[in-house]
């Protein structure tokens, strides 16, 4: 049962360590240089954990270690063996899916109901799903012997922090790979309960290797001469740092960066649906998403109604505790990210653009963000325009579907964009238009690892999920 994540109660189920190691070659050790960093509950900016910061010695290790378990025991396995240990993670995942959903709004800000209901079964079910390929790769069109690449460096970011690791290890683990992982350095703890978790699966040594640290620890990972592959999701300014440091080695890279993506309401559109799939668009995960919403385009003839509908909608949201069932809008994930927010929407009013907020009572410790509307946007203004990655929603109107599509394009990004309309043949018509990765029609942020999922332009390049992922991890 993919969907099994029985319901968590309160931040006593987990047990959080005063300070965690590195997990290099199945046992967690002190980094070399004995640095560490603190992460913080954005919700309290109470200090949960000191954590080891992984510098080049460790990351030399947990390299050689992936290297040493790719040559002697996890490539040539059979893949009828691997995918017995991906069923084995994937039903541990489902065994411990309060404890780690309770542990990931914590440790990231987000409102628990999404952790249980969202994060947690897509991460059993990201398992489960490439389980099945590890056995089935010579069918899946690659020719008849598709083979791993080798060791794969991996670097996630921090708004999906345990489903993020579940895109990158399954499928590097079905196709015969290991991994060095480094999780963001603002939500560490989920990878390392996931570590243990190898563990309790008695997973080879050295097939999975966690080493957390900030940027300059990702920097030492992927640019590693011992590495065959390099994974990245995260912003698209160290997406193109990346590249530029891989150009010219043996590296296979594949990138999942940002995005600004349109969500389309015509004016045949059942408006109430349409109204839940905006919000579901912009306000799911704080905004913290990459394929987020963020952008409303709606049709001039039932702007004003879209808009009063929302704002009453907007009106019934709950900002607070990120461990209330009620929650309906968590913390947001450190003060960097909220200072960039309020920076961004500061620059929308100062460009013009009118902002409005229901009336909203923001605790008084952590980090908060109301969340916010922007009308009288133009197309020029950097709040349509640049990634805000927050609770914040800009609003432009088109009159015609021609209209709509130029505006929706009209970005560098194209990772994902929605279409609210009865009509199919529009939906068609859009969606072959439309230069996204993903388009949405009537319903939006459905994800589902089956369905490859990826970006156009400076969103990156490479799919995740589907078999078009597994690509991204043999040579065939
Ligand atoms: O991203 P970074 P940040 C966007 C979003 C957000 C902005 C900044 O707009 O406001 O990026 O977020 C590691 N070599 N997205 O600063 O720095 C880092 O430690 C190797 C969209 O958090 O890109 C972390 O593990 N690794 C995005 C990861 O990269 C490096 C999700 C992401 O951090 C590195 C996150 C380097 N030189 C942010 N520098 C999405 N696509 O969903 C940093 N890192």
């Amino acid at each position: 049962n993919f969907d099994y994540a029985p319901a968590p109660e309160s931040a006593s189920i987990v047990d959080i360590r005063p300070s965690y190691g590195l997990f290099v070659d199945g046992e967690f050790t002190d980094p070399a240089e004995g640095r560490s960093f603190k992460t913080v509950n954005p919700a309290t900016e109470e200090v949960l954990a000191e954590v080891a910061e992984a510098g080049a010695e460790d990351v030399n290790r947990a390299v050689a270690a992936a290297r040493a378990a790719y040559d002697n025991v996890w490539g040539p396995m059979p893949g009828r063996e691997r995918a017995k240990y991906l069923y084995r993670i994937a039903r541990l995942i489902q065994e411990r899916s309060r404890e780690l959903a309770v542990l990931e709004s914590i440790d990231n800000g987000k409102p628990i109901r999404e952790s249980r209901d969202v994060d947690l079964p897509l991460v059993a079910a990201h398992f489960f799903y490439h389980a099945g390929w590890a056995d089935k790769l010579a069918y899946a069109g690659f020719g008849p012997d598709p083979r791993p690449l080798g060791v794969a460096a991996q670097v996630i970011p921090w708004n999906f922090p345990l489903l993020m690791l579940a895109w990158k290890i399954a499928p590097a683990l079905a196709c015969g790979n290991t991994v060095v992982l480094k999780p963001a350095e603002t939500t560490p703890l989920t990878a390392l309960v996931f570590a243990e978790i190898c563990q309790q699966a008695d997973l080879p040594k050295g097939v999975v290797n966690i080493v957390t640290g900030a940027g300059e620890t990702g920097r030492l990972l992927v640019e590693h001469d011992g590495v065959d592959k390099v994974a990245f999701t995260g912003s698209t300014e160290v997406g193109k740092q990346i590249a530029r440091s891989v150009a010219g080695t043996r590296k296979k890279l594949t990138l999942e960066l940002g995005g600004k993506a349109a969500n389309v309401v015509f004016d045949d559109a059942p408006l109430d649906q349409a109204v839940e799939g905006v919000v579901n668009g912009i306000f799911f995960n704080q905004g913290h998403v990459c394929c987020a919403g963020s952008r409303l385009l709606v049709q001039e003839s039932i702007a004003e109604e879209l808009l009063d509908r929302l704002k009453a909608r907007m009106a019934t949201l709950r900002v607070g505790d990120p461990l209330d069932k009620n929650t309906d809008i968590g913390a947001i994930n450190s003060a960097a990210q909220l200072e960039k927010i309020r920076m961004l929407s500061e620059i929308g009013e100062r460009e013009g653009a009118r902002r409005w907020s229901p009336p909203c009572e923001l605790p008084q410790r952590g980090y908060w963000f109301a969340p916010t509307l922007f009308t009288g946007v133009a197309q020029s203004h950097r709040i349509a325009r640049e990634e805000i990655f927050g609770p914040v929603l800009s609003v432009l109107t088109f009159r015609t579907p021609d209209e709509a599509v130029a505006k929706a394009n009209n970005t560098p990004y194209g990772l994902s964009a929605g279409i609210w309309t009865e009509k199919g043949s529009r939906i068609l018509w859009m969606a072959e238009r439309l230069r996204a990765g993903v388009v949405w029609a009537n319903t939006f942020n459905k994800f589902d690892p089956t369905s490859p999922f990826g970006g156009y332009k400076e969103s990156g390049f490479g799919r995740e999920g589907g078999r078009h992922g597994l690509e991204a991890y043999l040579n065939v």
